[in-house]
């Protein structure tokens, strides 16, 4: 404890509050006295605030400034520190139930009693920012406030380009009539105090992670780590596992969902959501460029929509984010031109990327290595060096903004109403390029069976198979047959004829010589092109025991240039492959128990009646 304190004397800044906020103010107070900051913060969001935190992040050696982008900062995280910690997030429900089989789950007391402990003192020597946040436009008819506590300042401007924060924010705190609006806690800190006069490392955080979320009442307490998706907690935690309990309570869906605008060569729009597990192909499919002539992609949203019935029936879409947090790996003017003329712009920030010597960023996937890099581990590399220069996790952080294929609409309260939902895995075998459900329901239960292998963005072994339901494993905020139920009944609330018409994609079935057997990316737009014919009901497709899976005449592959026998077995149903799947399917059921819907086991028999 400093001498001020000891003095009994209020923590520098606690009481400049630009805000009588009753809750807050109390929150704050609350939080500072259990942590023990030297000083507290309030973050306003302005540029005068961005260059002096980046440039206290240069001083601290956690930033290296890009000579060759502009207002754009290298980062390169603890070694241990570089992503999600699935064994480390917790779902803490008064009724262990509510969280089910798929989360980790301790109870409430338990926990803040563990945690409370964690944070006590834990910002000693450094400073509590107070980030006031909006999660979604902020001329929403209800904002989506929250507010994160942090001692990083990493966190501080990471959250400037993933979210509207700041005095801007704030000023929604209070609703026209002047009362105090609600809004979402949540709490971090890296858990790496400082004694007096101790040196500070580049990236602090602790080896005792805990991400955790307390869904009854809204708050999010994480501890330890400084990453992406433990530390910025507007993204994962709140958009996603807070947000998806009050969609449940409130009659709408939070999703780990992408969300695109197509325009046909007729000039008639549509949007598109789609969800991939992590690091499966959502930035990518967001931003993409077609390859077939006269159809036109544009961005609305990369990681996350919240999707809500309108007065017309139709199920619409917000992205609550502010920025992009993409896989830099594989990024690359032929893969994704969008994002490399996004980060070109500058106002980034790359973390765990190689770093060139002439102060630009480098990752593999971008063409070829210069001579000599600094790798994400801070070593000298050269392309003789068996590491990866970049981590496979390697992320860049840049605002949906300076975007160039963005939709005019992208920030629009009201949303965009939804055409077609895709659930898309990462799988070598089996799952077909494409294949359009029968039904809502049949849709549900493909989403609800998705399986994908497991990839760097969560920490653990990657290449796994596992089932990631509507790429929702690691987010959805209680129990997974609950979850499955609120799909099935979302689509009970509305006319048949207007809910989305689900697919099910596969961007990553490989050959026997482990190549991939559909060139992916820019060419995806063939198989979305097929998608909306198949809505206006102009296009063909087979009946198959999995569902509408077109054959090669079926889709446009005018001047693709790939091997016919490749796009065969892309697009094979494969009843063996099948029946070995049956089994997993069974066994996944059954770890969620007695929540899974009556109807999703009855779509698990048909299917398996069809497949004989
Ligand atoms: P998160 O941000 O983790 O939620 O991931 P994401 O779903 O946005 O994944 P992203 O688009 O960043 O893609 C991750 C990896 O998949 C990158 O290395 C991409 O190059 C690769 N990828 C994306 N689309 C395709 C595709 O169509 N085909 C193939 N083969 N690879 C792809
Ligand atoms: C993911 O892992 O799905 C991400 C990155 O989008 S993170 O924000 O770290 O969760
Ligand atoms: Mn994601």
């Amino acid at each position: 404890m400093t001498a001020v304190q000891e003095a009994g004397q209020t923590i520098p800044g606690l009481d400049q509050a630009p805000t009588a906020h009753r809750k807050l103010l109390d929150w704050v107070r609350e939080v500072a006295e259990l942590t023990t900051p030297d000083r507290v913060e309030w973050v306003t969001g302005s540029d005068e605030e961005w260059d002096r935190l980046t440039t206290k992040l240069v001083d601290a050696g956690t930033f290296v400034r890009l000579a060759k982008k502009p207002n754009s900062f290298w980062a390169a995280s603890d070694p241990d520190d570089v992503a999600r910690v699935e064994e480390r997030t917790f779902i803490c429900s008064h009724d262990e139930k509510d969280a089910g089989a798929t989360n980790n789950w301790m109870h409430p007391g338990e926990m803040k009693a563990i945690m409370t402990e964690l944070y006590r003192g834990s910002m000693r020597g450094r400073t509590m920012y107070v980030i006031p946040f909006c999660m979604g436009p902020l001329e929403a008819e209800q904002p989506m406030l929250g507010v994160e506590l942090t001692d990083s300042e990493y966190v501080v401007v990471s959250m400037k380009i993933m979210t509207r924060m700041g005095t801007k924010a704030l000023d929604k705190f209070y609703d026209d009539q002047g009362n105090e609006r609600d809004f979402v806690q949540a709490l971090h800190s890296v858990g790496a105090p400082l004694e007096p006069g101790q040196q500070d490392v580049a990236w602090p955080c602790n080896t005792t992670k805990y991400i955790t979320h307390f869904p009854e009442e809204r708050v999010i307490w994480s501890y330890g780590s400084g990453y992406g998706g433990n530390a910025l907690l507007g993204k994962k935690c709140y958009s996603l596992r807070i947000a998806s309990v009050m969609g449940r309570d409130e009659g709408w869906l939070a999703e780990h969902m992408l969300i695109l605008k197509l325009t046909s060569p007729e000039d008639k729009v549509y949007y598109i959501a789609a969800a991939f597990p992590s690091a499966c192909g959502k930035t990518n499919l967001a931003m993409l460029d077609p390859t077939i002539e006269g159809w036109k992609v544009e961005t609305i949203g990369d990681d996350i929509a919240w999707m809500r019935f309108g007065d017309d029936g139709r199920l619409y879409a917000v992205n609550p984010e502010n920025g992009f947090f993409g896989v830099a790996p594989g990024t690359d003017y032929h893969t994704n031109p969008n994002a490399m003329r996004t980060i070109a712009k500058g106002n980034s920030l790359f973390t765990n990327v190689a770093l060139t010597d002439d102060g630009d960023i480098w990752w593999e996937g971008m063409g070829e290595p210069p001579a000599h890099l600094t790798s994400w581990k801070k070593n000298d590399w050269t392309p003789e060096s068996d590491d990866k220069a970049a981590h496979p996790n390697s992320r860049y952080c840049t605002p949906i903004e300076q975007c160039e294929t963005k939709a005019p609409e992208w920030d629009d309260p009201k949303g965009v109403p939804i055409s077609a939902i895709f659930f898309g895995g990462r799988r070598a075998t089996t799952i077909p390029l494409v294949t359009e459900s029968r039904d809502w329901q049949h849709g549900t239960f493909m989403g609800a069976t998705l399986s994908s292998e497991t990839t760097a963005a969560a920490k653990g072994k990657v290449g796994v198979v596992r089932r990631d339901p509507m790429a929702m494993l690691p987010f959805i905020g209680y129990n997974a047959g609950d979850y499955f139920q609120h799909w099935i009944d979302t689509g009970k609330r509305a006319d048949a004829t207007k809910l989305p018409k689900i697919f099910y994609v596969n961007w990553f079935r490989r050959d026997e010589d482990k190549s991939f057997l559909w060139p992916g990316f820019g060419e995806n737009s063939r198989v979305l092109k097929w998608a909306i014919e198949r809505l206006e009901g102009k296009a063909a497709a087979k009946e198959t025991p999995i569902g509408w899976v077109p054959t090669a005449d079926d889709l446009d592959l005018e001047g693709l240039d790939a091997d016919p026998a490749k796009i065969e077995a892309a697009l094979k149903v494969d009843a063996d492959e099948w029946r070995a799947e049956i089994p997993l399917i069974e066994e996944w059921f059954d770890k969620i128990g007695d929540t899974v819907p009556t109807s999703l086991r009855d779509e698990l028999a048909a299917l398996k009646q069809r497949l004989g």
